[in-house]
């Protein structure tokens, strides 16, 4: 038999997806699982594709044409690391491992030092689109040397997916820019998806029904709006519950899960003094939603307003409307001024336009407003801020009177809408000329004399008052 274009290790949801959309391309690829039925059931079930199983690692590596291309598809952390210790002795120098799982850059950054020391190549590659995707066209953000994205760049674009005829994947940057890259995209989904949530709860409290949110967000998908993200949402609220015949959405329990790339976002804003406090209120929530039973107990003491929304449907819908569109360009200026802010940091030569480019098909986050953010950064590629944008600013500037009542009505109902509040709050600060933080400098140098710079005098000049002592 010939040998195979491309190996792919870890036969679980992703990797079967994959393997399925790269043999369609008219690649033959080998696979491997470390439970060994697994790999077999499944191939079994593609007798007509150009797929070979094998049994054993070295029977897996043997069937590969060389330079060999391996792509990891198994659970980030230690199971990377313990697959690229069993292939390391069974490879030859320039063969190529691809890890395309959810790993954190970090890790990428120390396996692509450790590979490249021993004379391989290696791309980490964040992979977006979920089962789907993977089968039909994910985006793909690869990271590592531009030599080896060179090599790779044809078997990945072909099993992209496309908008406009153009590829969603590019090479990122070296080391670990790839799978930084995929972080913030997974971050940025979070903030958007609690974005849809919020606007849900403001629906729901006005007495929306099922019907009639399932015709908002379909609405929605037909405009300005447009995304996977809202589209799925109007899916789920048409889904009817076979045993209650009633909206399953209502009998899906409020707690959520997550695996970490959000709350690996917030620490990598932390380390780089960055805001993104959209996307903080979104892992904030989700930790919030998990404390079902605390909160269920909470219910019982705490009190909220007796207030009803006395708001029209029709009006309700569009103020709600131009909310979540504010909230959500805050949400992408504060995720791009993150990776703006870590590309500069790592010299990685982000291409800002390009990522969100990448971003406009495949992934979970692909939204038509992906397009006006690459032009913005294809017009200014220097843009310090999505929202001085003029597009964005035009935007921002029409909708903000509409967030400001929305978060209002929301806040006299007792409804939580961290991430609309977040958002508002970063808008009102960041367009502020004049903050209180005099007052907070002042606070400073009084307990602890970390001195104050003056209106009246240039910047960088420093003060120290002798404050008024006091007792107890
Ligand atoms: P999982 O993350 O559930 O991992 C399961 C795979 O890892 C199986 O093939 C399993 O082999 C293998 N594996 C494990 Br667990 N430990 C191993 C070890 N020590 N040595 C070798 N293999 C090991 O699979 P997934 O959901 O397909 O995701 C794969 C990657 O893609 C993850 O990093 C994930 O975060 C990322 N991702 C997932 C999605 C999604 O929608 N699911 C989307 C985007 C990215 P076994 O069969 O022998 O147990």
């Amino acid at each position: 038999m010939s040998k195979s274009d491309f190996g792919l290790i870890g036969l679980a949801v992703m990797g079967q997806n994959l393997v399925l959309n790269v043999e369609s391309r008219g690649f033959q690829v080998s696979v491997y699982n470390r439970t060994t039925s697994v790999m077999s059931d499944w191939v079994a079930k593609h007798p007509d594709k150009k797929i070979v199983g094998e049994v054993t690692l070295e029977g897996f590596v043997e069937s590969l044409a060389s330079p060999r291309k391996i792509m990891i598809m198994v659970k980030a952390g230690g199971p990377v690391d313990k697959v690229i210790e069993s292939l390391i002795p069974l490879l030859d120098e320039g063969d190529i491992i691809i890890d395309g799982g959810n790993s954190l850059y970090t890790d990428t950054e120390r396996r692509d030092k450790w590979l490249g020391d021993l004379g391989f190549r290696f791309i980490g590659a964040g992979v977006s689109g979920g089962e789907e995707g993977a089968r039909k066209g994910p985006s793909i953000m690869p990271g590592g040397p531009v030599s080896t994205w060179d090599v790779m760049k044809p078997i990945f674009e072909s099993i992209s997916a496309k908008v406009d005829g153009e590829p969603c994947v590019t090479h990122i940057g070296t080391g670990g820019a790839g799978h930084y890259v995929k972080m913030i995209h997974n971050g940025i989904e979070y903030g958007d998806m609690q974005l849809i949530c919020e606007a849900y709860s403001i629906f729901k409290k006005a007495g929306f029904t099922p019907a009639e949110l399932a015709k908002v967000f379909t609405d929605w998908n037909d405009g300005d709006l447009e995304s996977y993200l809202i589209q799925i949402t109007a899916k789920i609220f048409e889904q009817k519950d076979p045993e209650t015949g009633g909206a399953l959405v209502d009998m899906v329990l409020d707690t959520a899960g997550q695996k970490g790339t959000g709350r690996w976002t917030l620490i990598n804003a932390v380390e780089n003094a960055v805001v993104i406090s959209t996307i903080n209120a979104a892992v904030e929530a989700r930790i919030l939603s998990s404390m079902k039973d605390k909160r269920v107990e909470a219910s019982k003491f705490l009190k909220g307003p007796e207030v009803e929304i006395s708001t029209e449907k029709a009006e309700l819908v569009k103020k709600v409307h131009d909310a979540l569109f504010a909230s959500k360009i805050i949400s992408y200026a504060q995720g791009l001024d993150l990776i703006a802010t870590m590309g500069a940091e790592k010299d990685w030569g982000l291409d800002l336009g390009q990522i969100a480019a990448i971003w406009r098909g495949g992934c979970i986050i692909r939204a038509r407003f992906l397009n006006d953010i690459t032009d913005a950064y294809r017009k200014d590629p220097e843009l310090s801020n999505l929202m001085l944008a003029p597009f964005f600013t035009g935007l921002l500037n029409e909708f903000q009177q509409n967030w400001r009542e929305v978060v209002s009505i929301a806040s006299l109902a007792g409804i939580p809408v961290p991430a609309f509040s977040a958002s508002l709050g970063y808008y009102d600060s960041y367009r502020s000329a004049v903050l209180p933080a005099n007052l907070l400098q002042s606070q400073r140098d009084f307990f602890g004399a970390h001195t104050y710079e003056r209106t009246d005098k240039p910047r960088g000049e420093f003060f120290h008052t002798e404050w008024p002592e006091v007792i107890g």
